[in-house]
């Protein structure tokens, strides 16, 4: 298969020490079957980084950041470096996702900044893109998502080394998802959009679709045409649900 599928959650600014136990349950349920079919990702918050890269530590489970500052070191309170997330342990960072848009008007370029930085500390980068409900009812939502891609993924982007997530933000955290039809939509033209800029490099780019994935949609998420996995929210907090969404492809 040219792309394996990647299950990766999101925890966001939720979890605090006591919810390793729960992380925990994850790497545990990440048995040989599961892992010898998908990848598995958990972004903590920074804070607990380190403990869960401790907790997966000999498992296939890998973490990852949940953003990152474009810059290797310097006077930037409270940011946190590429560098430094993969010196924690973490293999990847999430950037631009839309509530670092919204919340901290990042932009285009400033996404594409981070995800260079990733790439500079040996990060996978993985590149959220996504309309809004208002672009949505305006018809723009490809023209949207095509915008945004082309301004926030770097040159010379890879399989190994990129990965985009399409989350529309009317769907995120509000139980709301796109029908079938308009996903495959919209991940058939990031997939055209990635192949002609890097050819043969751009068809090994997973896209991934996230926005309220749960156990119950996402057999027929994950099925969709040019889906290679998912990126959880709400669903990851807990390890029964984020395990089953992973076992949908079994
Ligand atoms: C979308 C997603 C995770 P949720 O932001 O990135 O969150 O699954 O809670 O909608």
């Amino acid at each position: 298969k040219l792309r394996r599928p990647l299950v990766a959650g999101n925890w966001k600014m939720n979890g605090l020490k006591a919810s390793v136990a729960e992380f925990t349950r994850i790497v545990e349920g990440c048995d040989g079957p599961l892992a010898a079919e998908v990848d598995l990702m958990v972004c903590p918050p920074a804070t607990l980084l380190s403990a869960f890269v401790a907790a997966a530590a000999g498992s296939d489970v890998a973490i990852g950041g949940q953003d990152c500052h474009a810059k290797p070191c310097g006077a930037h309170t409270g940011d946190i470096a590429a560098e430094m997330l993969a010196d924690a342990g973490a293999r990847a960072v999430i950037v631009g996702h839309s509530e670092r848009r919204c919340d901290h008007g990042e932009t285009d370029a400033q996404v594409r900044a981070k995800a260079e930085a990733a790439r500079r500390a040996g990060l996978v980068a993985i590149v959220c893109v996504g309309e809004t409900r208002a672009e949505r009812e305006a018809g723009q939502a490809l023209d949207i998502v095509r915008g945004q891609l082309a301004g926030s993924v770097p040159d010379g982007a890879t399989g190994a080394g990129l990965i985009v997530a399409y989350e529309p933000v009317w769907a995120i955290g509000t139980g709301l998802t796109p029908t079938n039809e308009d996903i495959a939509e919209v991940h058939a033209a990031l997939r055209a959009a990635l192949n002609a800029r890097f050819g043969s490099e751009g068809e090994a780019i997973r896209l991934l679709y996230g926005g309220s994935v749960k156990a119950e949609n996402a057999g027929e998420i994950l099925a969709v045409p040019d889906v290679d996995g998912a990126l959880c929210g709400g669903a990851s907090l807990k390890a029964e649900a984020f395990l089953a969404i992973a076992r949908s492809y079994l």
